[in-house]
């Protein structure tokens, strides 16, 4: 049953349900009309919400119902394409058959044409038998003159077969030679190889050898150039040595003239002290003398010089006055300015004077200063100077002068001429620190010293003009003139 149709039963059924209620059909009262009023409301009510449920009920299936019509023009339209298909589906199935058959011909058409070629090959074939007939005598007779040429060709290709065996067996004698030839051939070839590989060697080792040759020439050259340089140097030397030699001979020349001095002098010395043996020792001894005396034994004397008290000092014959000495470090030289004013030491050992004594000596009487140098394995020397002076203490000893300079040894000592002298108590040299410390001597030191006579023998500073000495002296006389 339909949704529409359904719907519609519904409606009649109602209808007639309403119809069964309201029996009367409106003509006649009843005594209980008022209850079946009642009656008739509460049917009524039913029917309409009866008529609404039927209503929604029958949209619901009208909705179905358009649904199930779109499928159905869908399903129509999915079968015209189905039928479209089948027939495209015969059409190919028709032209797949259509080429099957044209296949079918085409291999038949070849057939065709094969045998049909077969037949005109038999054709040609008969008609050249047939044109062959015509041609046979006249072959037959051009058989026979081509018999003859090939017996006159086959004599002739005897002959020539025999010469070709001789000529091959030459060939092969040939052959042989030549191959022998090739292995003697082959056989240099390998000495050639060995011999140019023994020669790529030999270069190799020329090369290396070449290499080696070429350092040992370099290192020639170096050598011819230090050698060179050696020469010169020899050279230099042999000028030197020779000069040298020659300042050398002058010296000993010199020191030859001084020894007939000295001979001539000691000579008069021993005349003039035959001469003064009247005067007797003990006076020396007992009142002093105020120079040391010239022509008496060497000793210690007594000095009695206006200013100063007596005092001892070392005196020789010839009246020099020694007046420091440094021999064998048993006295220690680093000592104050008090010690250094006075003197200190042993006067037959190691001992100064004094600056004192010194500076009243020389400060009326001009003196000649003789100093006694001897170095360490390097002989010795000396000095003289003819104008010596010593200043007071309030000039603090100042070496005022030297006069001329003389001697053997360099004139060291000049460099401190006019400077003050300083102890290691009494800074008056012109070096920012002191001098004395340093040297661990007191001196006339300047900025420090190119000499120093006190300085420490151990630590390198007794020296003259830098050089280190062993022993020093000092000694004073007065000026002769
Ligand atoms: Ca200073």
């Amino acid at each position: 049953m339909s949704p529409r149709i359904f719907g519609i039963f519904l409606i009649i059924s109602v209808l007639d349900q309403l119809y069964l209620v309201d029996g009367t059909n409106g003509m006649e009262e009843s005594p209980s009309s008022d209850l079946n009023m009642e009656s008739k409301c509460s049917a009524y009510y039913y029917l309409e919400s009866t008529i609404k449920e039927l209503k929604r009920k029958l949209d619901f299936y009208e909705h179905q119902l358009q649904i199930k019509d779109e499928h159905n023009k869908e399903n129509v339209k999915q079968m015209e394409t189905i039928y479209k298909l089948q027939s495209q589906l015969a059409i190919n199935s028709k032209e797949k058959e259509m080429s099957a058959t044209i296949n079918d011909l085409k291999n038949r058409l070849v057939s065709a044409e094969q045998q049909l070629k077969f037949k005109d090959d038999l054709i040609k074939e008969k008609v050249k038998e047939i044109h062959d007939c015509d041609l046979i005598k006249t072959k037959d007779k051009q058989i026979l003159e081509l018999d003859e040429k090939v017996n006159f060709m086959t004599v002739t290709i005897s002959n020539l077969r025999n010469q070709l065996t001789k000529s091959r067996d030459d060939v092969k004698v040939q052959i042989k030679d030549i191959n022998d030839r090739t292995e003697e051939v082959k056989r240099r070839d390998d000495i050639i190889k060995l011999k140019e590989k023994e020669i790529s060697d030999k270069s190799e080792q020329i090369k290396n050898m070449e290499g080696k040759i070429s350092v040992k020439h370099n290192q020639l050259e170096i050598l011819i150039a230090q050698i060179l340089t050696k020469n010169n140097e020899i050279d230099r030397l042999n000028n030197q040595t020779k000069h040298d030699l020659e300042k050398i001979t002058e010296m000993a020349d010199k020191i030859t003239v001084k020894d007939n001095q000295l001979e001539n002098l000691s000579e008069k010395i021993k005349h003039d002290l035959e001469t003064i043996t009247e005067i007797p020792d003990e006076l020396f001894m007992c009142r002093g003398v105020e120079d040391c005396p010239i022509g008496r034994p060497n000793g210690i004397y007594k000095i009695n010089k206006p200013g100063i008290p007596i005092f001892e000092a070392p005196c020789n014959s010839t009246g020099w006055m020694t007046i420091l000495r440094r021999q064998d470090e048993s006295v220690d030289f680093n000592r104050n300015w008090a010690n250094y004013t006075n003197g200190f030491g042993y006067l037959n050992r190691e001992f100064f004077i004094g600056l004192e004594k010194l500076h009243q000596m020389t400060k009326d009487k001009p003196h000649e200063l003789f100093i006694r140098l001897r170095f360490f394995n390097r002989g010795s020397a000396h000095a003289h100077y003819d104008y010596f002076q010593i200043g007071s203490e309030q000039t603090f000893y100042k070496l005022k002068s030297l006069g001329t300079f003389s001697g053997t040894a360099r004139d060291s000592l000049r460099y401190h001429e006019g400077m003050k002298f300083s102890t290691f108590d009494s800074d008056n040299d012109n070096y920012i620190f002191n001098c004395a410390e340093k040297l661990r001597g007191a001196w006339w030191y300047d900025d420090c010293s190119d000499c120093c006579l006190t300085g420490s023998r151990r630590e390198g500073h007794f020296h003259w003009n830098r050089i280190d000495c062993e022993f020093a002296e000092m000694l004073i006389k007065p000026r002769s003139v």
